[in-house]
Parts: C-alpha cells; sequence; structure tokens
C-alpha cells in the first residue's frame, strides 16, 4: 500500500478521486506488473460478491447457470466473419505447450460465442429443447489498445456474466431482449444506479448481431460509461455452428439466439456515482457492513457501554444485517473518517449518555443524524437503511438528469459537450447524418431510440436533416 497521506482528491476531479479512492478504499491495487490486470483487495471483493450475488439471484429465475472452457481453438474462433473482424486484434492466442509449439493456437476467450456455440449445437436437437438459457460468470481476455483503467477497461475482464439463450424464432429471441434489459434495469435500480437504454448505431453494433442495445450510466465527468449490452444475434451464429432444431413437424429450423454481457464496470459504475469527497458511498444492498457501532467508551463507563455494544450487534446480525462492532484502539474520529471512506452506510454511536437514554445515535453516510431507540434497533436500522438508500438513489438520478440535455442545433451540440453534457438530439439514423454529426462534434453517437424516463420527447426532427428522428444520445464514451 501507497503510504497513507494527504487526502483523497476532490470528486470534481473525477480520474484522479477514482483512481486515488480504489486502494485507499481498498478495492483494486494496480500494482499488478500486467498491464490492464489489477487485483482486488478482500474488501472490493466483498462488494463485487454481493453485487454479483444479486445478478446471479436475478438470472436464476429463468436461466441455468454453466461453465465453458477459457481456451478456444482457432478454428471454431475464425467460423463467424463478423466475430473475427470484431475480435481479431484483441485476442490473446496459446501457442505453446511448455516448449512445444501448439498444432492448433488456441484463443483466450474474449467472449464465449465460439466456445459455446459447438456445444449448442450438440444440445439442441428439438423445438423441446428450446428456449434453453445459460450463462456463466468468468474471467475473459481482450487485448485493449485504449488507455486501460481499473474496473473500467481491462485486459483480463475478472467478472464478465455472459447470458446465450437460444430460441425457435426471431421474435421470441427479441422478447428475450427485452426479458433481459428489464432485468438489467432491476439489477442497477437494486444499486440505485440510474441507467439509460438505447440502441447502438448499426455500425457499432456487436460483431456478429442483427442489432446491439447497450445499457449507459452517466459518469460524474459527463462522460458515459456502457455497462451491458444485450445483443439479438437472430440467425448469424446459428448458420455457422450448425445449431438447429427439428419442428414441430420434423423440418430442421435455425435457432434464434442472444447473448448480454455485464463486467465489474457495474462496480466502477456504483464506485462512481455515489461516492463524495469523504470516500465510497454504498448502498446498503451493495455494503460488506451495513452498520458500523462506534462505542465511545471515555470515562469510566467503559464496560456497561461495551456489553451494551456487543449486544446490540448480536441482536442486529440476528437481524440479518451485516454489523461491524469496532472495538479497536483508536479515536472515535478516526474511526469515522475510516468508515466513511470505505461507504459503510450507517454509524451507530453508542456511548454513556445514550446507554442512560435508551438510545443510539444513527449516522447516514449521506449526513443525517438521528437517534433511533436501542430497545428496537432492528427496527430502526432497517428504516434508516430504506431511508439512505432512497437518498442514494435521489442523488443519483438528479445527477443523471441533471447531465442530459436537449440540444436542437448542430451549433449546440458542442457547447452542450463542452459543459461535461451527454447531447440528446433527435437523429434519422440515416449513417450520412450520423457521420455529420460525430464530425461536427468529435463525440460519437452513442445510441439511439433511447429509453429512459428521463427522456421524454422521444421523436422529432433530425438535427442533420430535419426529417423524422427518434431521440439519440450523442456524447464521450469511456
Ligand atoms: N458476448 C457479448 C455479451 C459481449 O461480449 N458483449 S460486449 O462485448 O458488449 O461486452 C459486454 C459488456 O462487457 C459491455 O457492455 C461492457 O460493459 C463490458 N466490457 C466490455 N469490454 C470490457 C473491458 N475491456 N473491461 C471491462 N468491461 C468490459
Ligand atoms: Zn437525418
Amino acid at each position: 500500500m501507497d503510504d497513507d497521506t494527504g487526502a483523497l482528491p476532490a470528486k470534481s476531479d473525477f480520474s484522479a478521486w477514482f483512481n486515488d479512492l480504489l486502494w485507499r478504499a481498498e478495492i483494486m491495487d494496480v500494482r499488478y506488473p500486467v498491464k490492464g490486470l489489477y487485483v482486488w483487495y478482500p474488501y472490493g471483493f466483498a462488494i463485487r460478491k454481493f453485487v454479483y450475488q444479486r445478478l446471479r439471484d436475478l438470472l436464476d429465475r429463468d436461466h441455468q447457470e454453466t461453465l465453458f472452457p477459457l481456451l478456444i481453438p482457432e478454428q471454431e474462433f475464425m467460423k463467424e466473419a463478423e466475430h473475427i473482424k470484431g475480435f481479431e486484434d484483441e485476442v490473446y492466442w496459446v501457442t505453446h505447450g511448455g516448449t512445444t509449439p501448439l498444432d492448433v493456437k488456441l484463443a483466450l476467450r474474449p467472449t464465449s460465442e465460439t466456445a459455446i456455440y459447438p456445444m449448442y449445437a450438440l444440445w439442441v436437437r428439438s423445438h423441446a429443447d428450446l428456449p434453453m438459457k445459460y450463462y456463466q460468470i468468468v474471467n475473459t481476455f481482450r487485448y485493449e489498445t485504449k488507455q486501460t483503467r481499473p474496473l473500467i477497461r481491462l485486459r483480463e475482464i475478472t467478472s464478465f456474466m455472459e447470458s446465450h439463450t437460444v430460441h425457435a424464432t426471431w421474435d421470441e429471441a427479441e422478447a428475450q431482449v427485452e426479458y433481459e434489459l428489464a432485468l438489467t434495469r432491476e439489477f442497477y435500480d437494486g444499486f440505485c444506479i440510474p441507467i439509460i437504454i438505447s440502441k447502438r448505431p448499426d455500425w457499432d453494433k456487436f460483431p456478429g448481431a442483427d442489432y446491439t442495445i447497450a445499457v449507459d450510466a452517466i459518469m460524474p465527468n459527463g462522460k458515459t460509461l456502457q455497462i451491458g449490452t444485450v445483443h439479438h444475434l437472430g440467425t448469424h451464429f446459428s448458420k455457422t455452428f450448425s445449431i438447429t432444431y427439428e419442428d414441430k413437424n420434423g423440418e430442421q429450423q435455425l435457432a434464434n439466439q442472444t447473448c448480454y454481457g455485464i463486467s465489474e464496470r457495474s462496480i466502477a459504475a456504483l464506485i462512481s456515482l455515489h461516492g463524495d469527497d469523504k470516500g465510497l458511498i454504498l448502498p446498503p444492498a451493495a455494503a460488506p457492513i451495513q452498520a458500523v457501532i462506534i462505542p465511545i467508551t471515555i470515562g469510566k463507563r467503559h464496560e456497561d457501554v461495551m456489553a451494551a455494544a456487543q449486544k446490540l450487534e448480536k441482536d442486529l446480525t440476528a437481524a440479518g444485517f451485516r454489523v461491524k462492532l469496532d472495538t479497536r484502539e483508536m479515536r472515535p474520529g478516526a474511526k469515522y473518517y475510516w468508515w466513511e471512506l470505505r461507504g459503510v452506510p450507517l454509524r451507530l454511536e453508542l456511548g454513556p449518555r445514550d446507554l442512560d437514554a435508551g438510545q443510539i445515535m444513527v449516522v447516514t453516510r449521506t449526513g443525517e443524524k438521528s437517534p433511533i431507540e436501542l430497545a428496537t434497533a432492528p427496527d430502526g436500522v432497517k428504516t434508516v437503511l430504506g431511508d439512505i438508500t432512497e437518498a442514494i438513489r435521489t442523488r443519483a438520478e438528479d445527477h443523471t438528469r441533471s447531465h442530459l440535455s436537449y440540444v436542437a442545433t448542430m451549433d449546440g451540440l458542442n457547447a452542450a459537450l463542452d459543459a461535461g453534457k451527454v447531447a440528446v438530439v433527435h437523429w434519422c439514423q440515416d449513417r450520412g447524418c450520423g457521420d455529420a454529426i460525430e464530425e461536427k462534434t468529435n463525440a460519437s453517437i452513442l445510441g439511439t431510440d433511447v429509453r429512459s424516463e428521463y427522456i421524454t420527447d422521444t421523436e422529432g426532427t433530425c438535427i442533420a436533416c430535419g426529417k423524422r428522428g427518434k431521440a439519440t444520445l450523442v456524447g464521450r464514451a469511456y
């Protein structure tokens, strides 16, 4: 660990704040000696555990978890032309076993279509096998050439959830895309992360997809972060990998497929959206410790206070909360600072005077202070945890809303972008107009056909040509 001197940079200096916070709050260590590979500290990994458990729980409602190999033989990897074009510059190859060159080069999966689909070809036989909905949570490798960043752009994505579904018809696959989007919304909502859903422009879709729907969050500096994508694969891959099923009339049909991915960018968004100048702010659902008990034991009531604090810890733990009693020999102020940095939602202060009054002072990480009854502490804590979740949600929603800016003229675009906003324009979805918008701004069309409660004018006149257009996000993305 670097020496713990100086202060966390202000969040207004977002990049510095983010990088500094990752080690100060013990989330990631960036000192691993391979570029783009980072190490989870136990505290960061504990946050990951709660976030990914939630994702598993949501997926397990109608998917099944599975696990495929990391290595993909070259000939499988090279089967789908668009997929190769999209990924060939990003693939790591295993070429040797010991000192012996391999007969068949092996790709480290950058994503697992070409590992999974040859097996799906064996598994899918008849319409009765469909739909098939499997997912895995694995590491994937991408030789990223844009600037690598912990949690945001990795060369080893350590926490890649990829879902791969197979359906009889194109329409059923489309319905699955909508289902995965609803699931993603529920997932992020549980962590108070506002998302914007949009359709990637055709030239930006996943290699081998009919279309790609992206989920974006607006980061503190106004850049967007793509924190999930759902792809309708149509029959691109089923053609290549011969994934066919026998329909009710005994005829062989090509299957339709979807895939869907979420990575530790979800945790980057969580940290970035909610944190403040003092450090992390974790919504209770993601917090390894939801409440920390700080006994104030100055004077001779030490024993009484400690006994009450221990009982409080026991009661709250029994009620299902993740609680920690901090008995370290440190000044209370130093403990406050420590737990604030780590984003613990509630601090429960218990001193002799509180004890006499039969209460605990509860201080939320968002700055509210109020007493609760000691005798009914689990109820009180439950209420305040609900309150802080709502406070965190409101802050994140305000941030997102205030970083969207409607723009009606080409000339207005740069002003909005320079002010750190994501521009909302109307665009006819014509490539020429898209190019004109991107050239004008040095930013990208992030997605069109936008779905967001923050954007109401879903249709209007194309900012470039004046024809009918759909609400479209233009911004700078990570
Ligand atoms: N097979 C499909 C699901 C797929 O690979 N889609 S994807 O390429 O769009 O990746 C899914 C998600 O992973 C992206 O939306 C993005 O949130 C995340 N992701 C992609 N590359 C990443 C990287 N280098 N580091 C961290 N996250 C990444
Ligand atoms: Zn146009």
